[in-house]
């Protein structure tokens, strides 16, 4: 094992870290794109793979994935695809990777207390946004960009269903770019538990009405908001100075065009829960159980709508990315 990470270490050339005496690099792999880009100090924006292979259907999950990448480059950042591949945690993916992970089968969904077993394992990964945060501080990239973070579910004040993401926004330097959080999650506990945690929550845009995913506003408020990527990139800036450690969350509301009606969306995601507490799903199930079963009944309309607002996300994030290169931190 020790064998291995030495080597890795040194056929990827990693950038620096600061590490004490006597431990071992992390076991990371950085695309030719993301190290150049490293090297250049260019902007970068991680994203997460539970979404290509657990969030979203073949063939729809790898365009979506592809399209979100080059919306980054257009807008003058790297994309860097964050997944675990035979046991190594890999920071931008090639193309044929992204490929292969889209159609692959048996890939594990890698949350926070899933890293250690896969990589022991050299297994598959697809990290969540908890998996993909511990990757963007092991690899210095601050900015993250996302369809939706996971929250406390519903009844999660008895079941204790509360997605590992929170805590680890709670103590990651990150910005993550989002729309929001699902009406399949308890909106007003899961913004409480973002507040106990630390972790700043702006929308994006004039007010404070914060998203709920697929559609404008949840009808809870946000406790603050950014106007522009580089108010957004100034906020991360600071928090940075400030030493913080702790997350921030910029809620983007997806683009009204691409909006669902509030009334479909909330009878599929009624009519999934039901299903999905009929089978007895629990567990780390329970998301992407509910996020096919409401595509299902809404005709794939609620899967039209989460690619449109992740690829608006990906603008956002990769503006944010730039703006925040420019300020002189
Ligand atoms: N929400 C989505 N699509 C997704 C997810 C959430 O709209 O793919 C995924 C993300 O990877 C998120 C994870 O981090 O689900 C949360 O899962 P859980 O609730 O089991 O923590
Ligand atoms: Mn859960």
């Amino acid at each position: 094992m020790a064998y291995l990470l030495k080597t890795m270490w040194r056929s990827s050339i990693l950038p620096p870290l600061r590490r004490s005496a006597g431990t071992l690099p992390p076991p990371l792999v950085y695309s030719e794109e993301v190290l150049s880009a490293k090297s250049e100090g260019k902007p970068i924006v991680a994203l997460e793979s539970t979404i290509i292979t657990h969030g979203m259907p073949y063939p729809k999950n790898l365009e979506t994935a592809l399209d979100v990448e080059n919306i980054i480059r257009q807008r003058g950042a790297v994309p860097a695809t964050i997944a675990i591949l035979k046991g190594i945690l890999n920071i931008g993916l090639t193309e044929d990777q992204i490929k292969n992970l889209a159609q692959a089968k048996g890939v594990v969904k890698a949350s926070r207390r899933d890293l250690a077993p896969i990589t022991a394992a050299r297994l598959d990964g697809a990290t969540t946004v908890a998996g993909t945060i511990v990757a963007t501080e092991l690899a210095d990239i601050p900015i993250f960009v996302t369809g939706g973070i996971g929250g406390v579910h519903r009844e999660g004040e008895s079941t204790l269903d509360v997605s590992a993401d929170l805590n680890e926004l709670g103590r990651s330097k990150t910005l993550v770019v989002c729309s929001g959080v699902k009406s399949i999650l308890d909106i007003g506990r899961t913004l409480e538990y973002l507040e106990t945690q630390g972790v700043c929550v702006c929308t994006f845009g004039q007010t404070t009405d914060f998203p709920a995913f697929y559609t404008v506003r949840s009808g809870f408020q946000a406790p603050y908001h950014v106007g522009s990527a580089q108010q957004a990139a100034e906020v991360l800036n600071a928090a940075k100075k400030l030493r913080l450690q702790s997350g921030i969350v910029v809620a983007v509301p997806v683009p009204k065009e691409h909006a669902m009606d509030e009334l479909v969306i909330e009878k599929a995601i009624n009519d999934s829960l039901a299903e999905a507490k009929k089978r007895g799903i629990q567990g780390k199930e329970v998301t992407p159980f509910i996020l096919a079963a409401v595509a299902k009944a809404t005709g794939g309309a609620s899967l039209a709508t989460n690619i449109a607002l992740i690829k608006n996300n990906a603008k956002v994030g990769a503006d944010i990315a730039v703006e925040f290169k420019k300020l002189k931190n």
